[in-house]
């Protein structure tokens, strides 16, 4: 009987405490209400970006395409001197693009002894005492007649600074 008496004290208690809990729940509702509503903004987000992406590999692939160009890094990640790759196949006319990388400076010659007959060697090559000084200079050059094709960096021959390409 003692224990119902005080529950029935207590009872008053937290009725006046009821306008407070309603504030609470009615800030508690809107709290759900705004979680429930987040995911589906961050779905139709995550969906449009994922559009946009798709738009971009896209515009990429296009672009990787149309330029048709190889890359050769002259000087290899470490310092060393050679030619990344140093051997590579290419089709007829498209762009080959020599690009310092390391442990420059380097230039492009091409051996007029093992190249295709017919091809000038000076006009494919940089001049001899031509140089790359600077980091990711290039020098473009364009190979039309099929075959293989010697070169060199006339400064780092000596050391191995040799590659090859083949035109198909
Ligand atoms: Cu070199």
């Amino acid at each position: 009987m003692a224990t119902a008496t005080t529950s029935a004290v207590v009872i008053p208690t937290f009725t006046g405490l009821k306008s407070t809990a309603a504030t609470s729940s009615r800030v508690g509702t809107s709290t759900v209400k705004a979680i429930a509503a987040t995911p589906k903004l961050s779905i139709k987000s995550s969906l449009r970006e994922a559009g946009i992406a798709t738009v971009a590999i896209a515009t990429s692939l296009l672009l990787a395409s149309n330029a048709l160009a190889a890359e050769i890094l002259l000087g290899d990640e470490d310092g060393g001197l050679n030619f990344v790759p140093s051997n590579l196949t290419v089709a007829s006319g498209e762009k080959i693009v020599f690009k310092n990388n390391k442990a420059f400076p380097h230039n492009v010659i091409f051996d007029e002894d093992a190249i295709p007959a017919g091809v000038d060697a000076s006009k494919i090559s940089m001049g001899d005492e031509d140089l790359l000084n600077g980091p990711g200079d290039t020098y473009t050059v364009t190979l039309t007649e099929k075959g293989t094709y010697s070169f060199y960096c006339s400064p780092h021959a000596g050391a191995g600074m040799v590659g090859k390409i083949t035109v198909t």
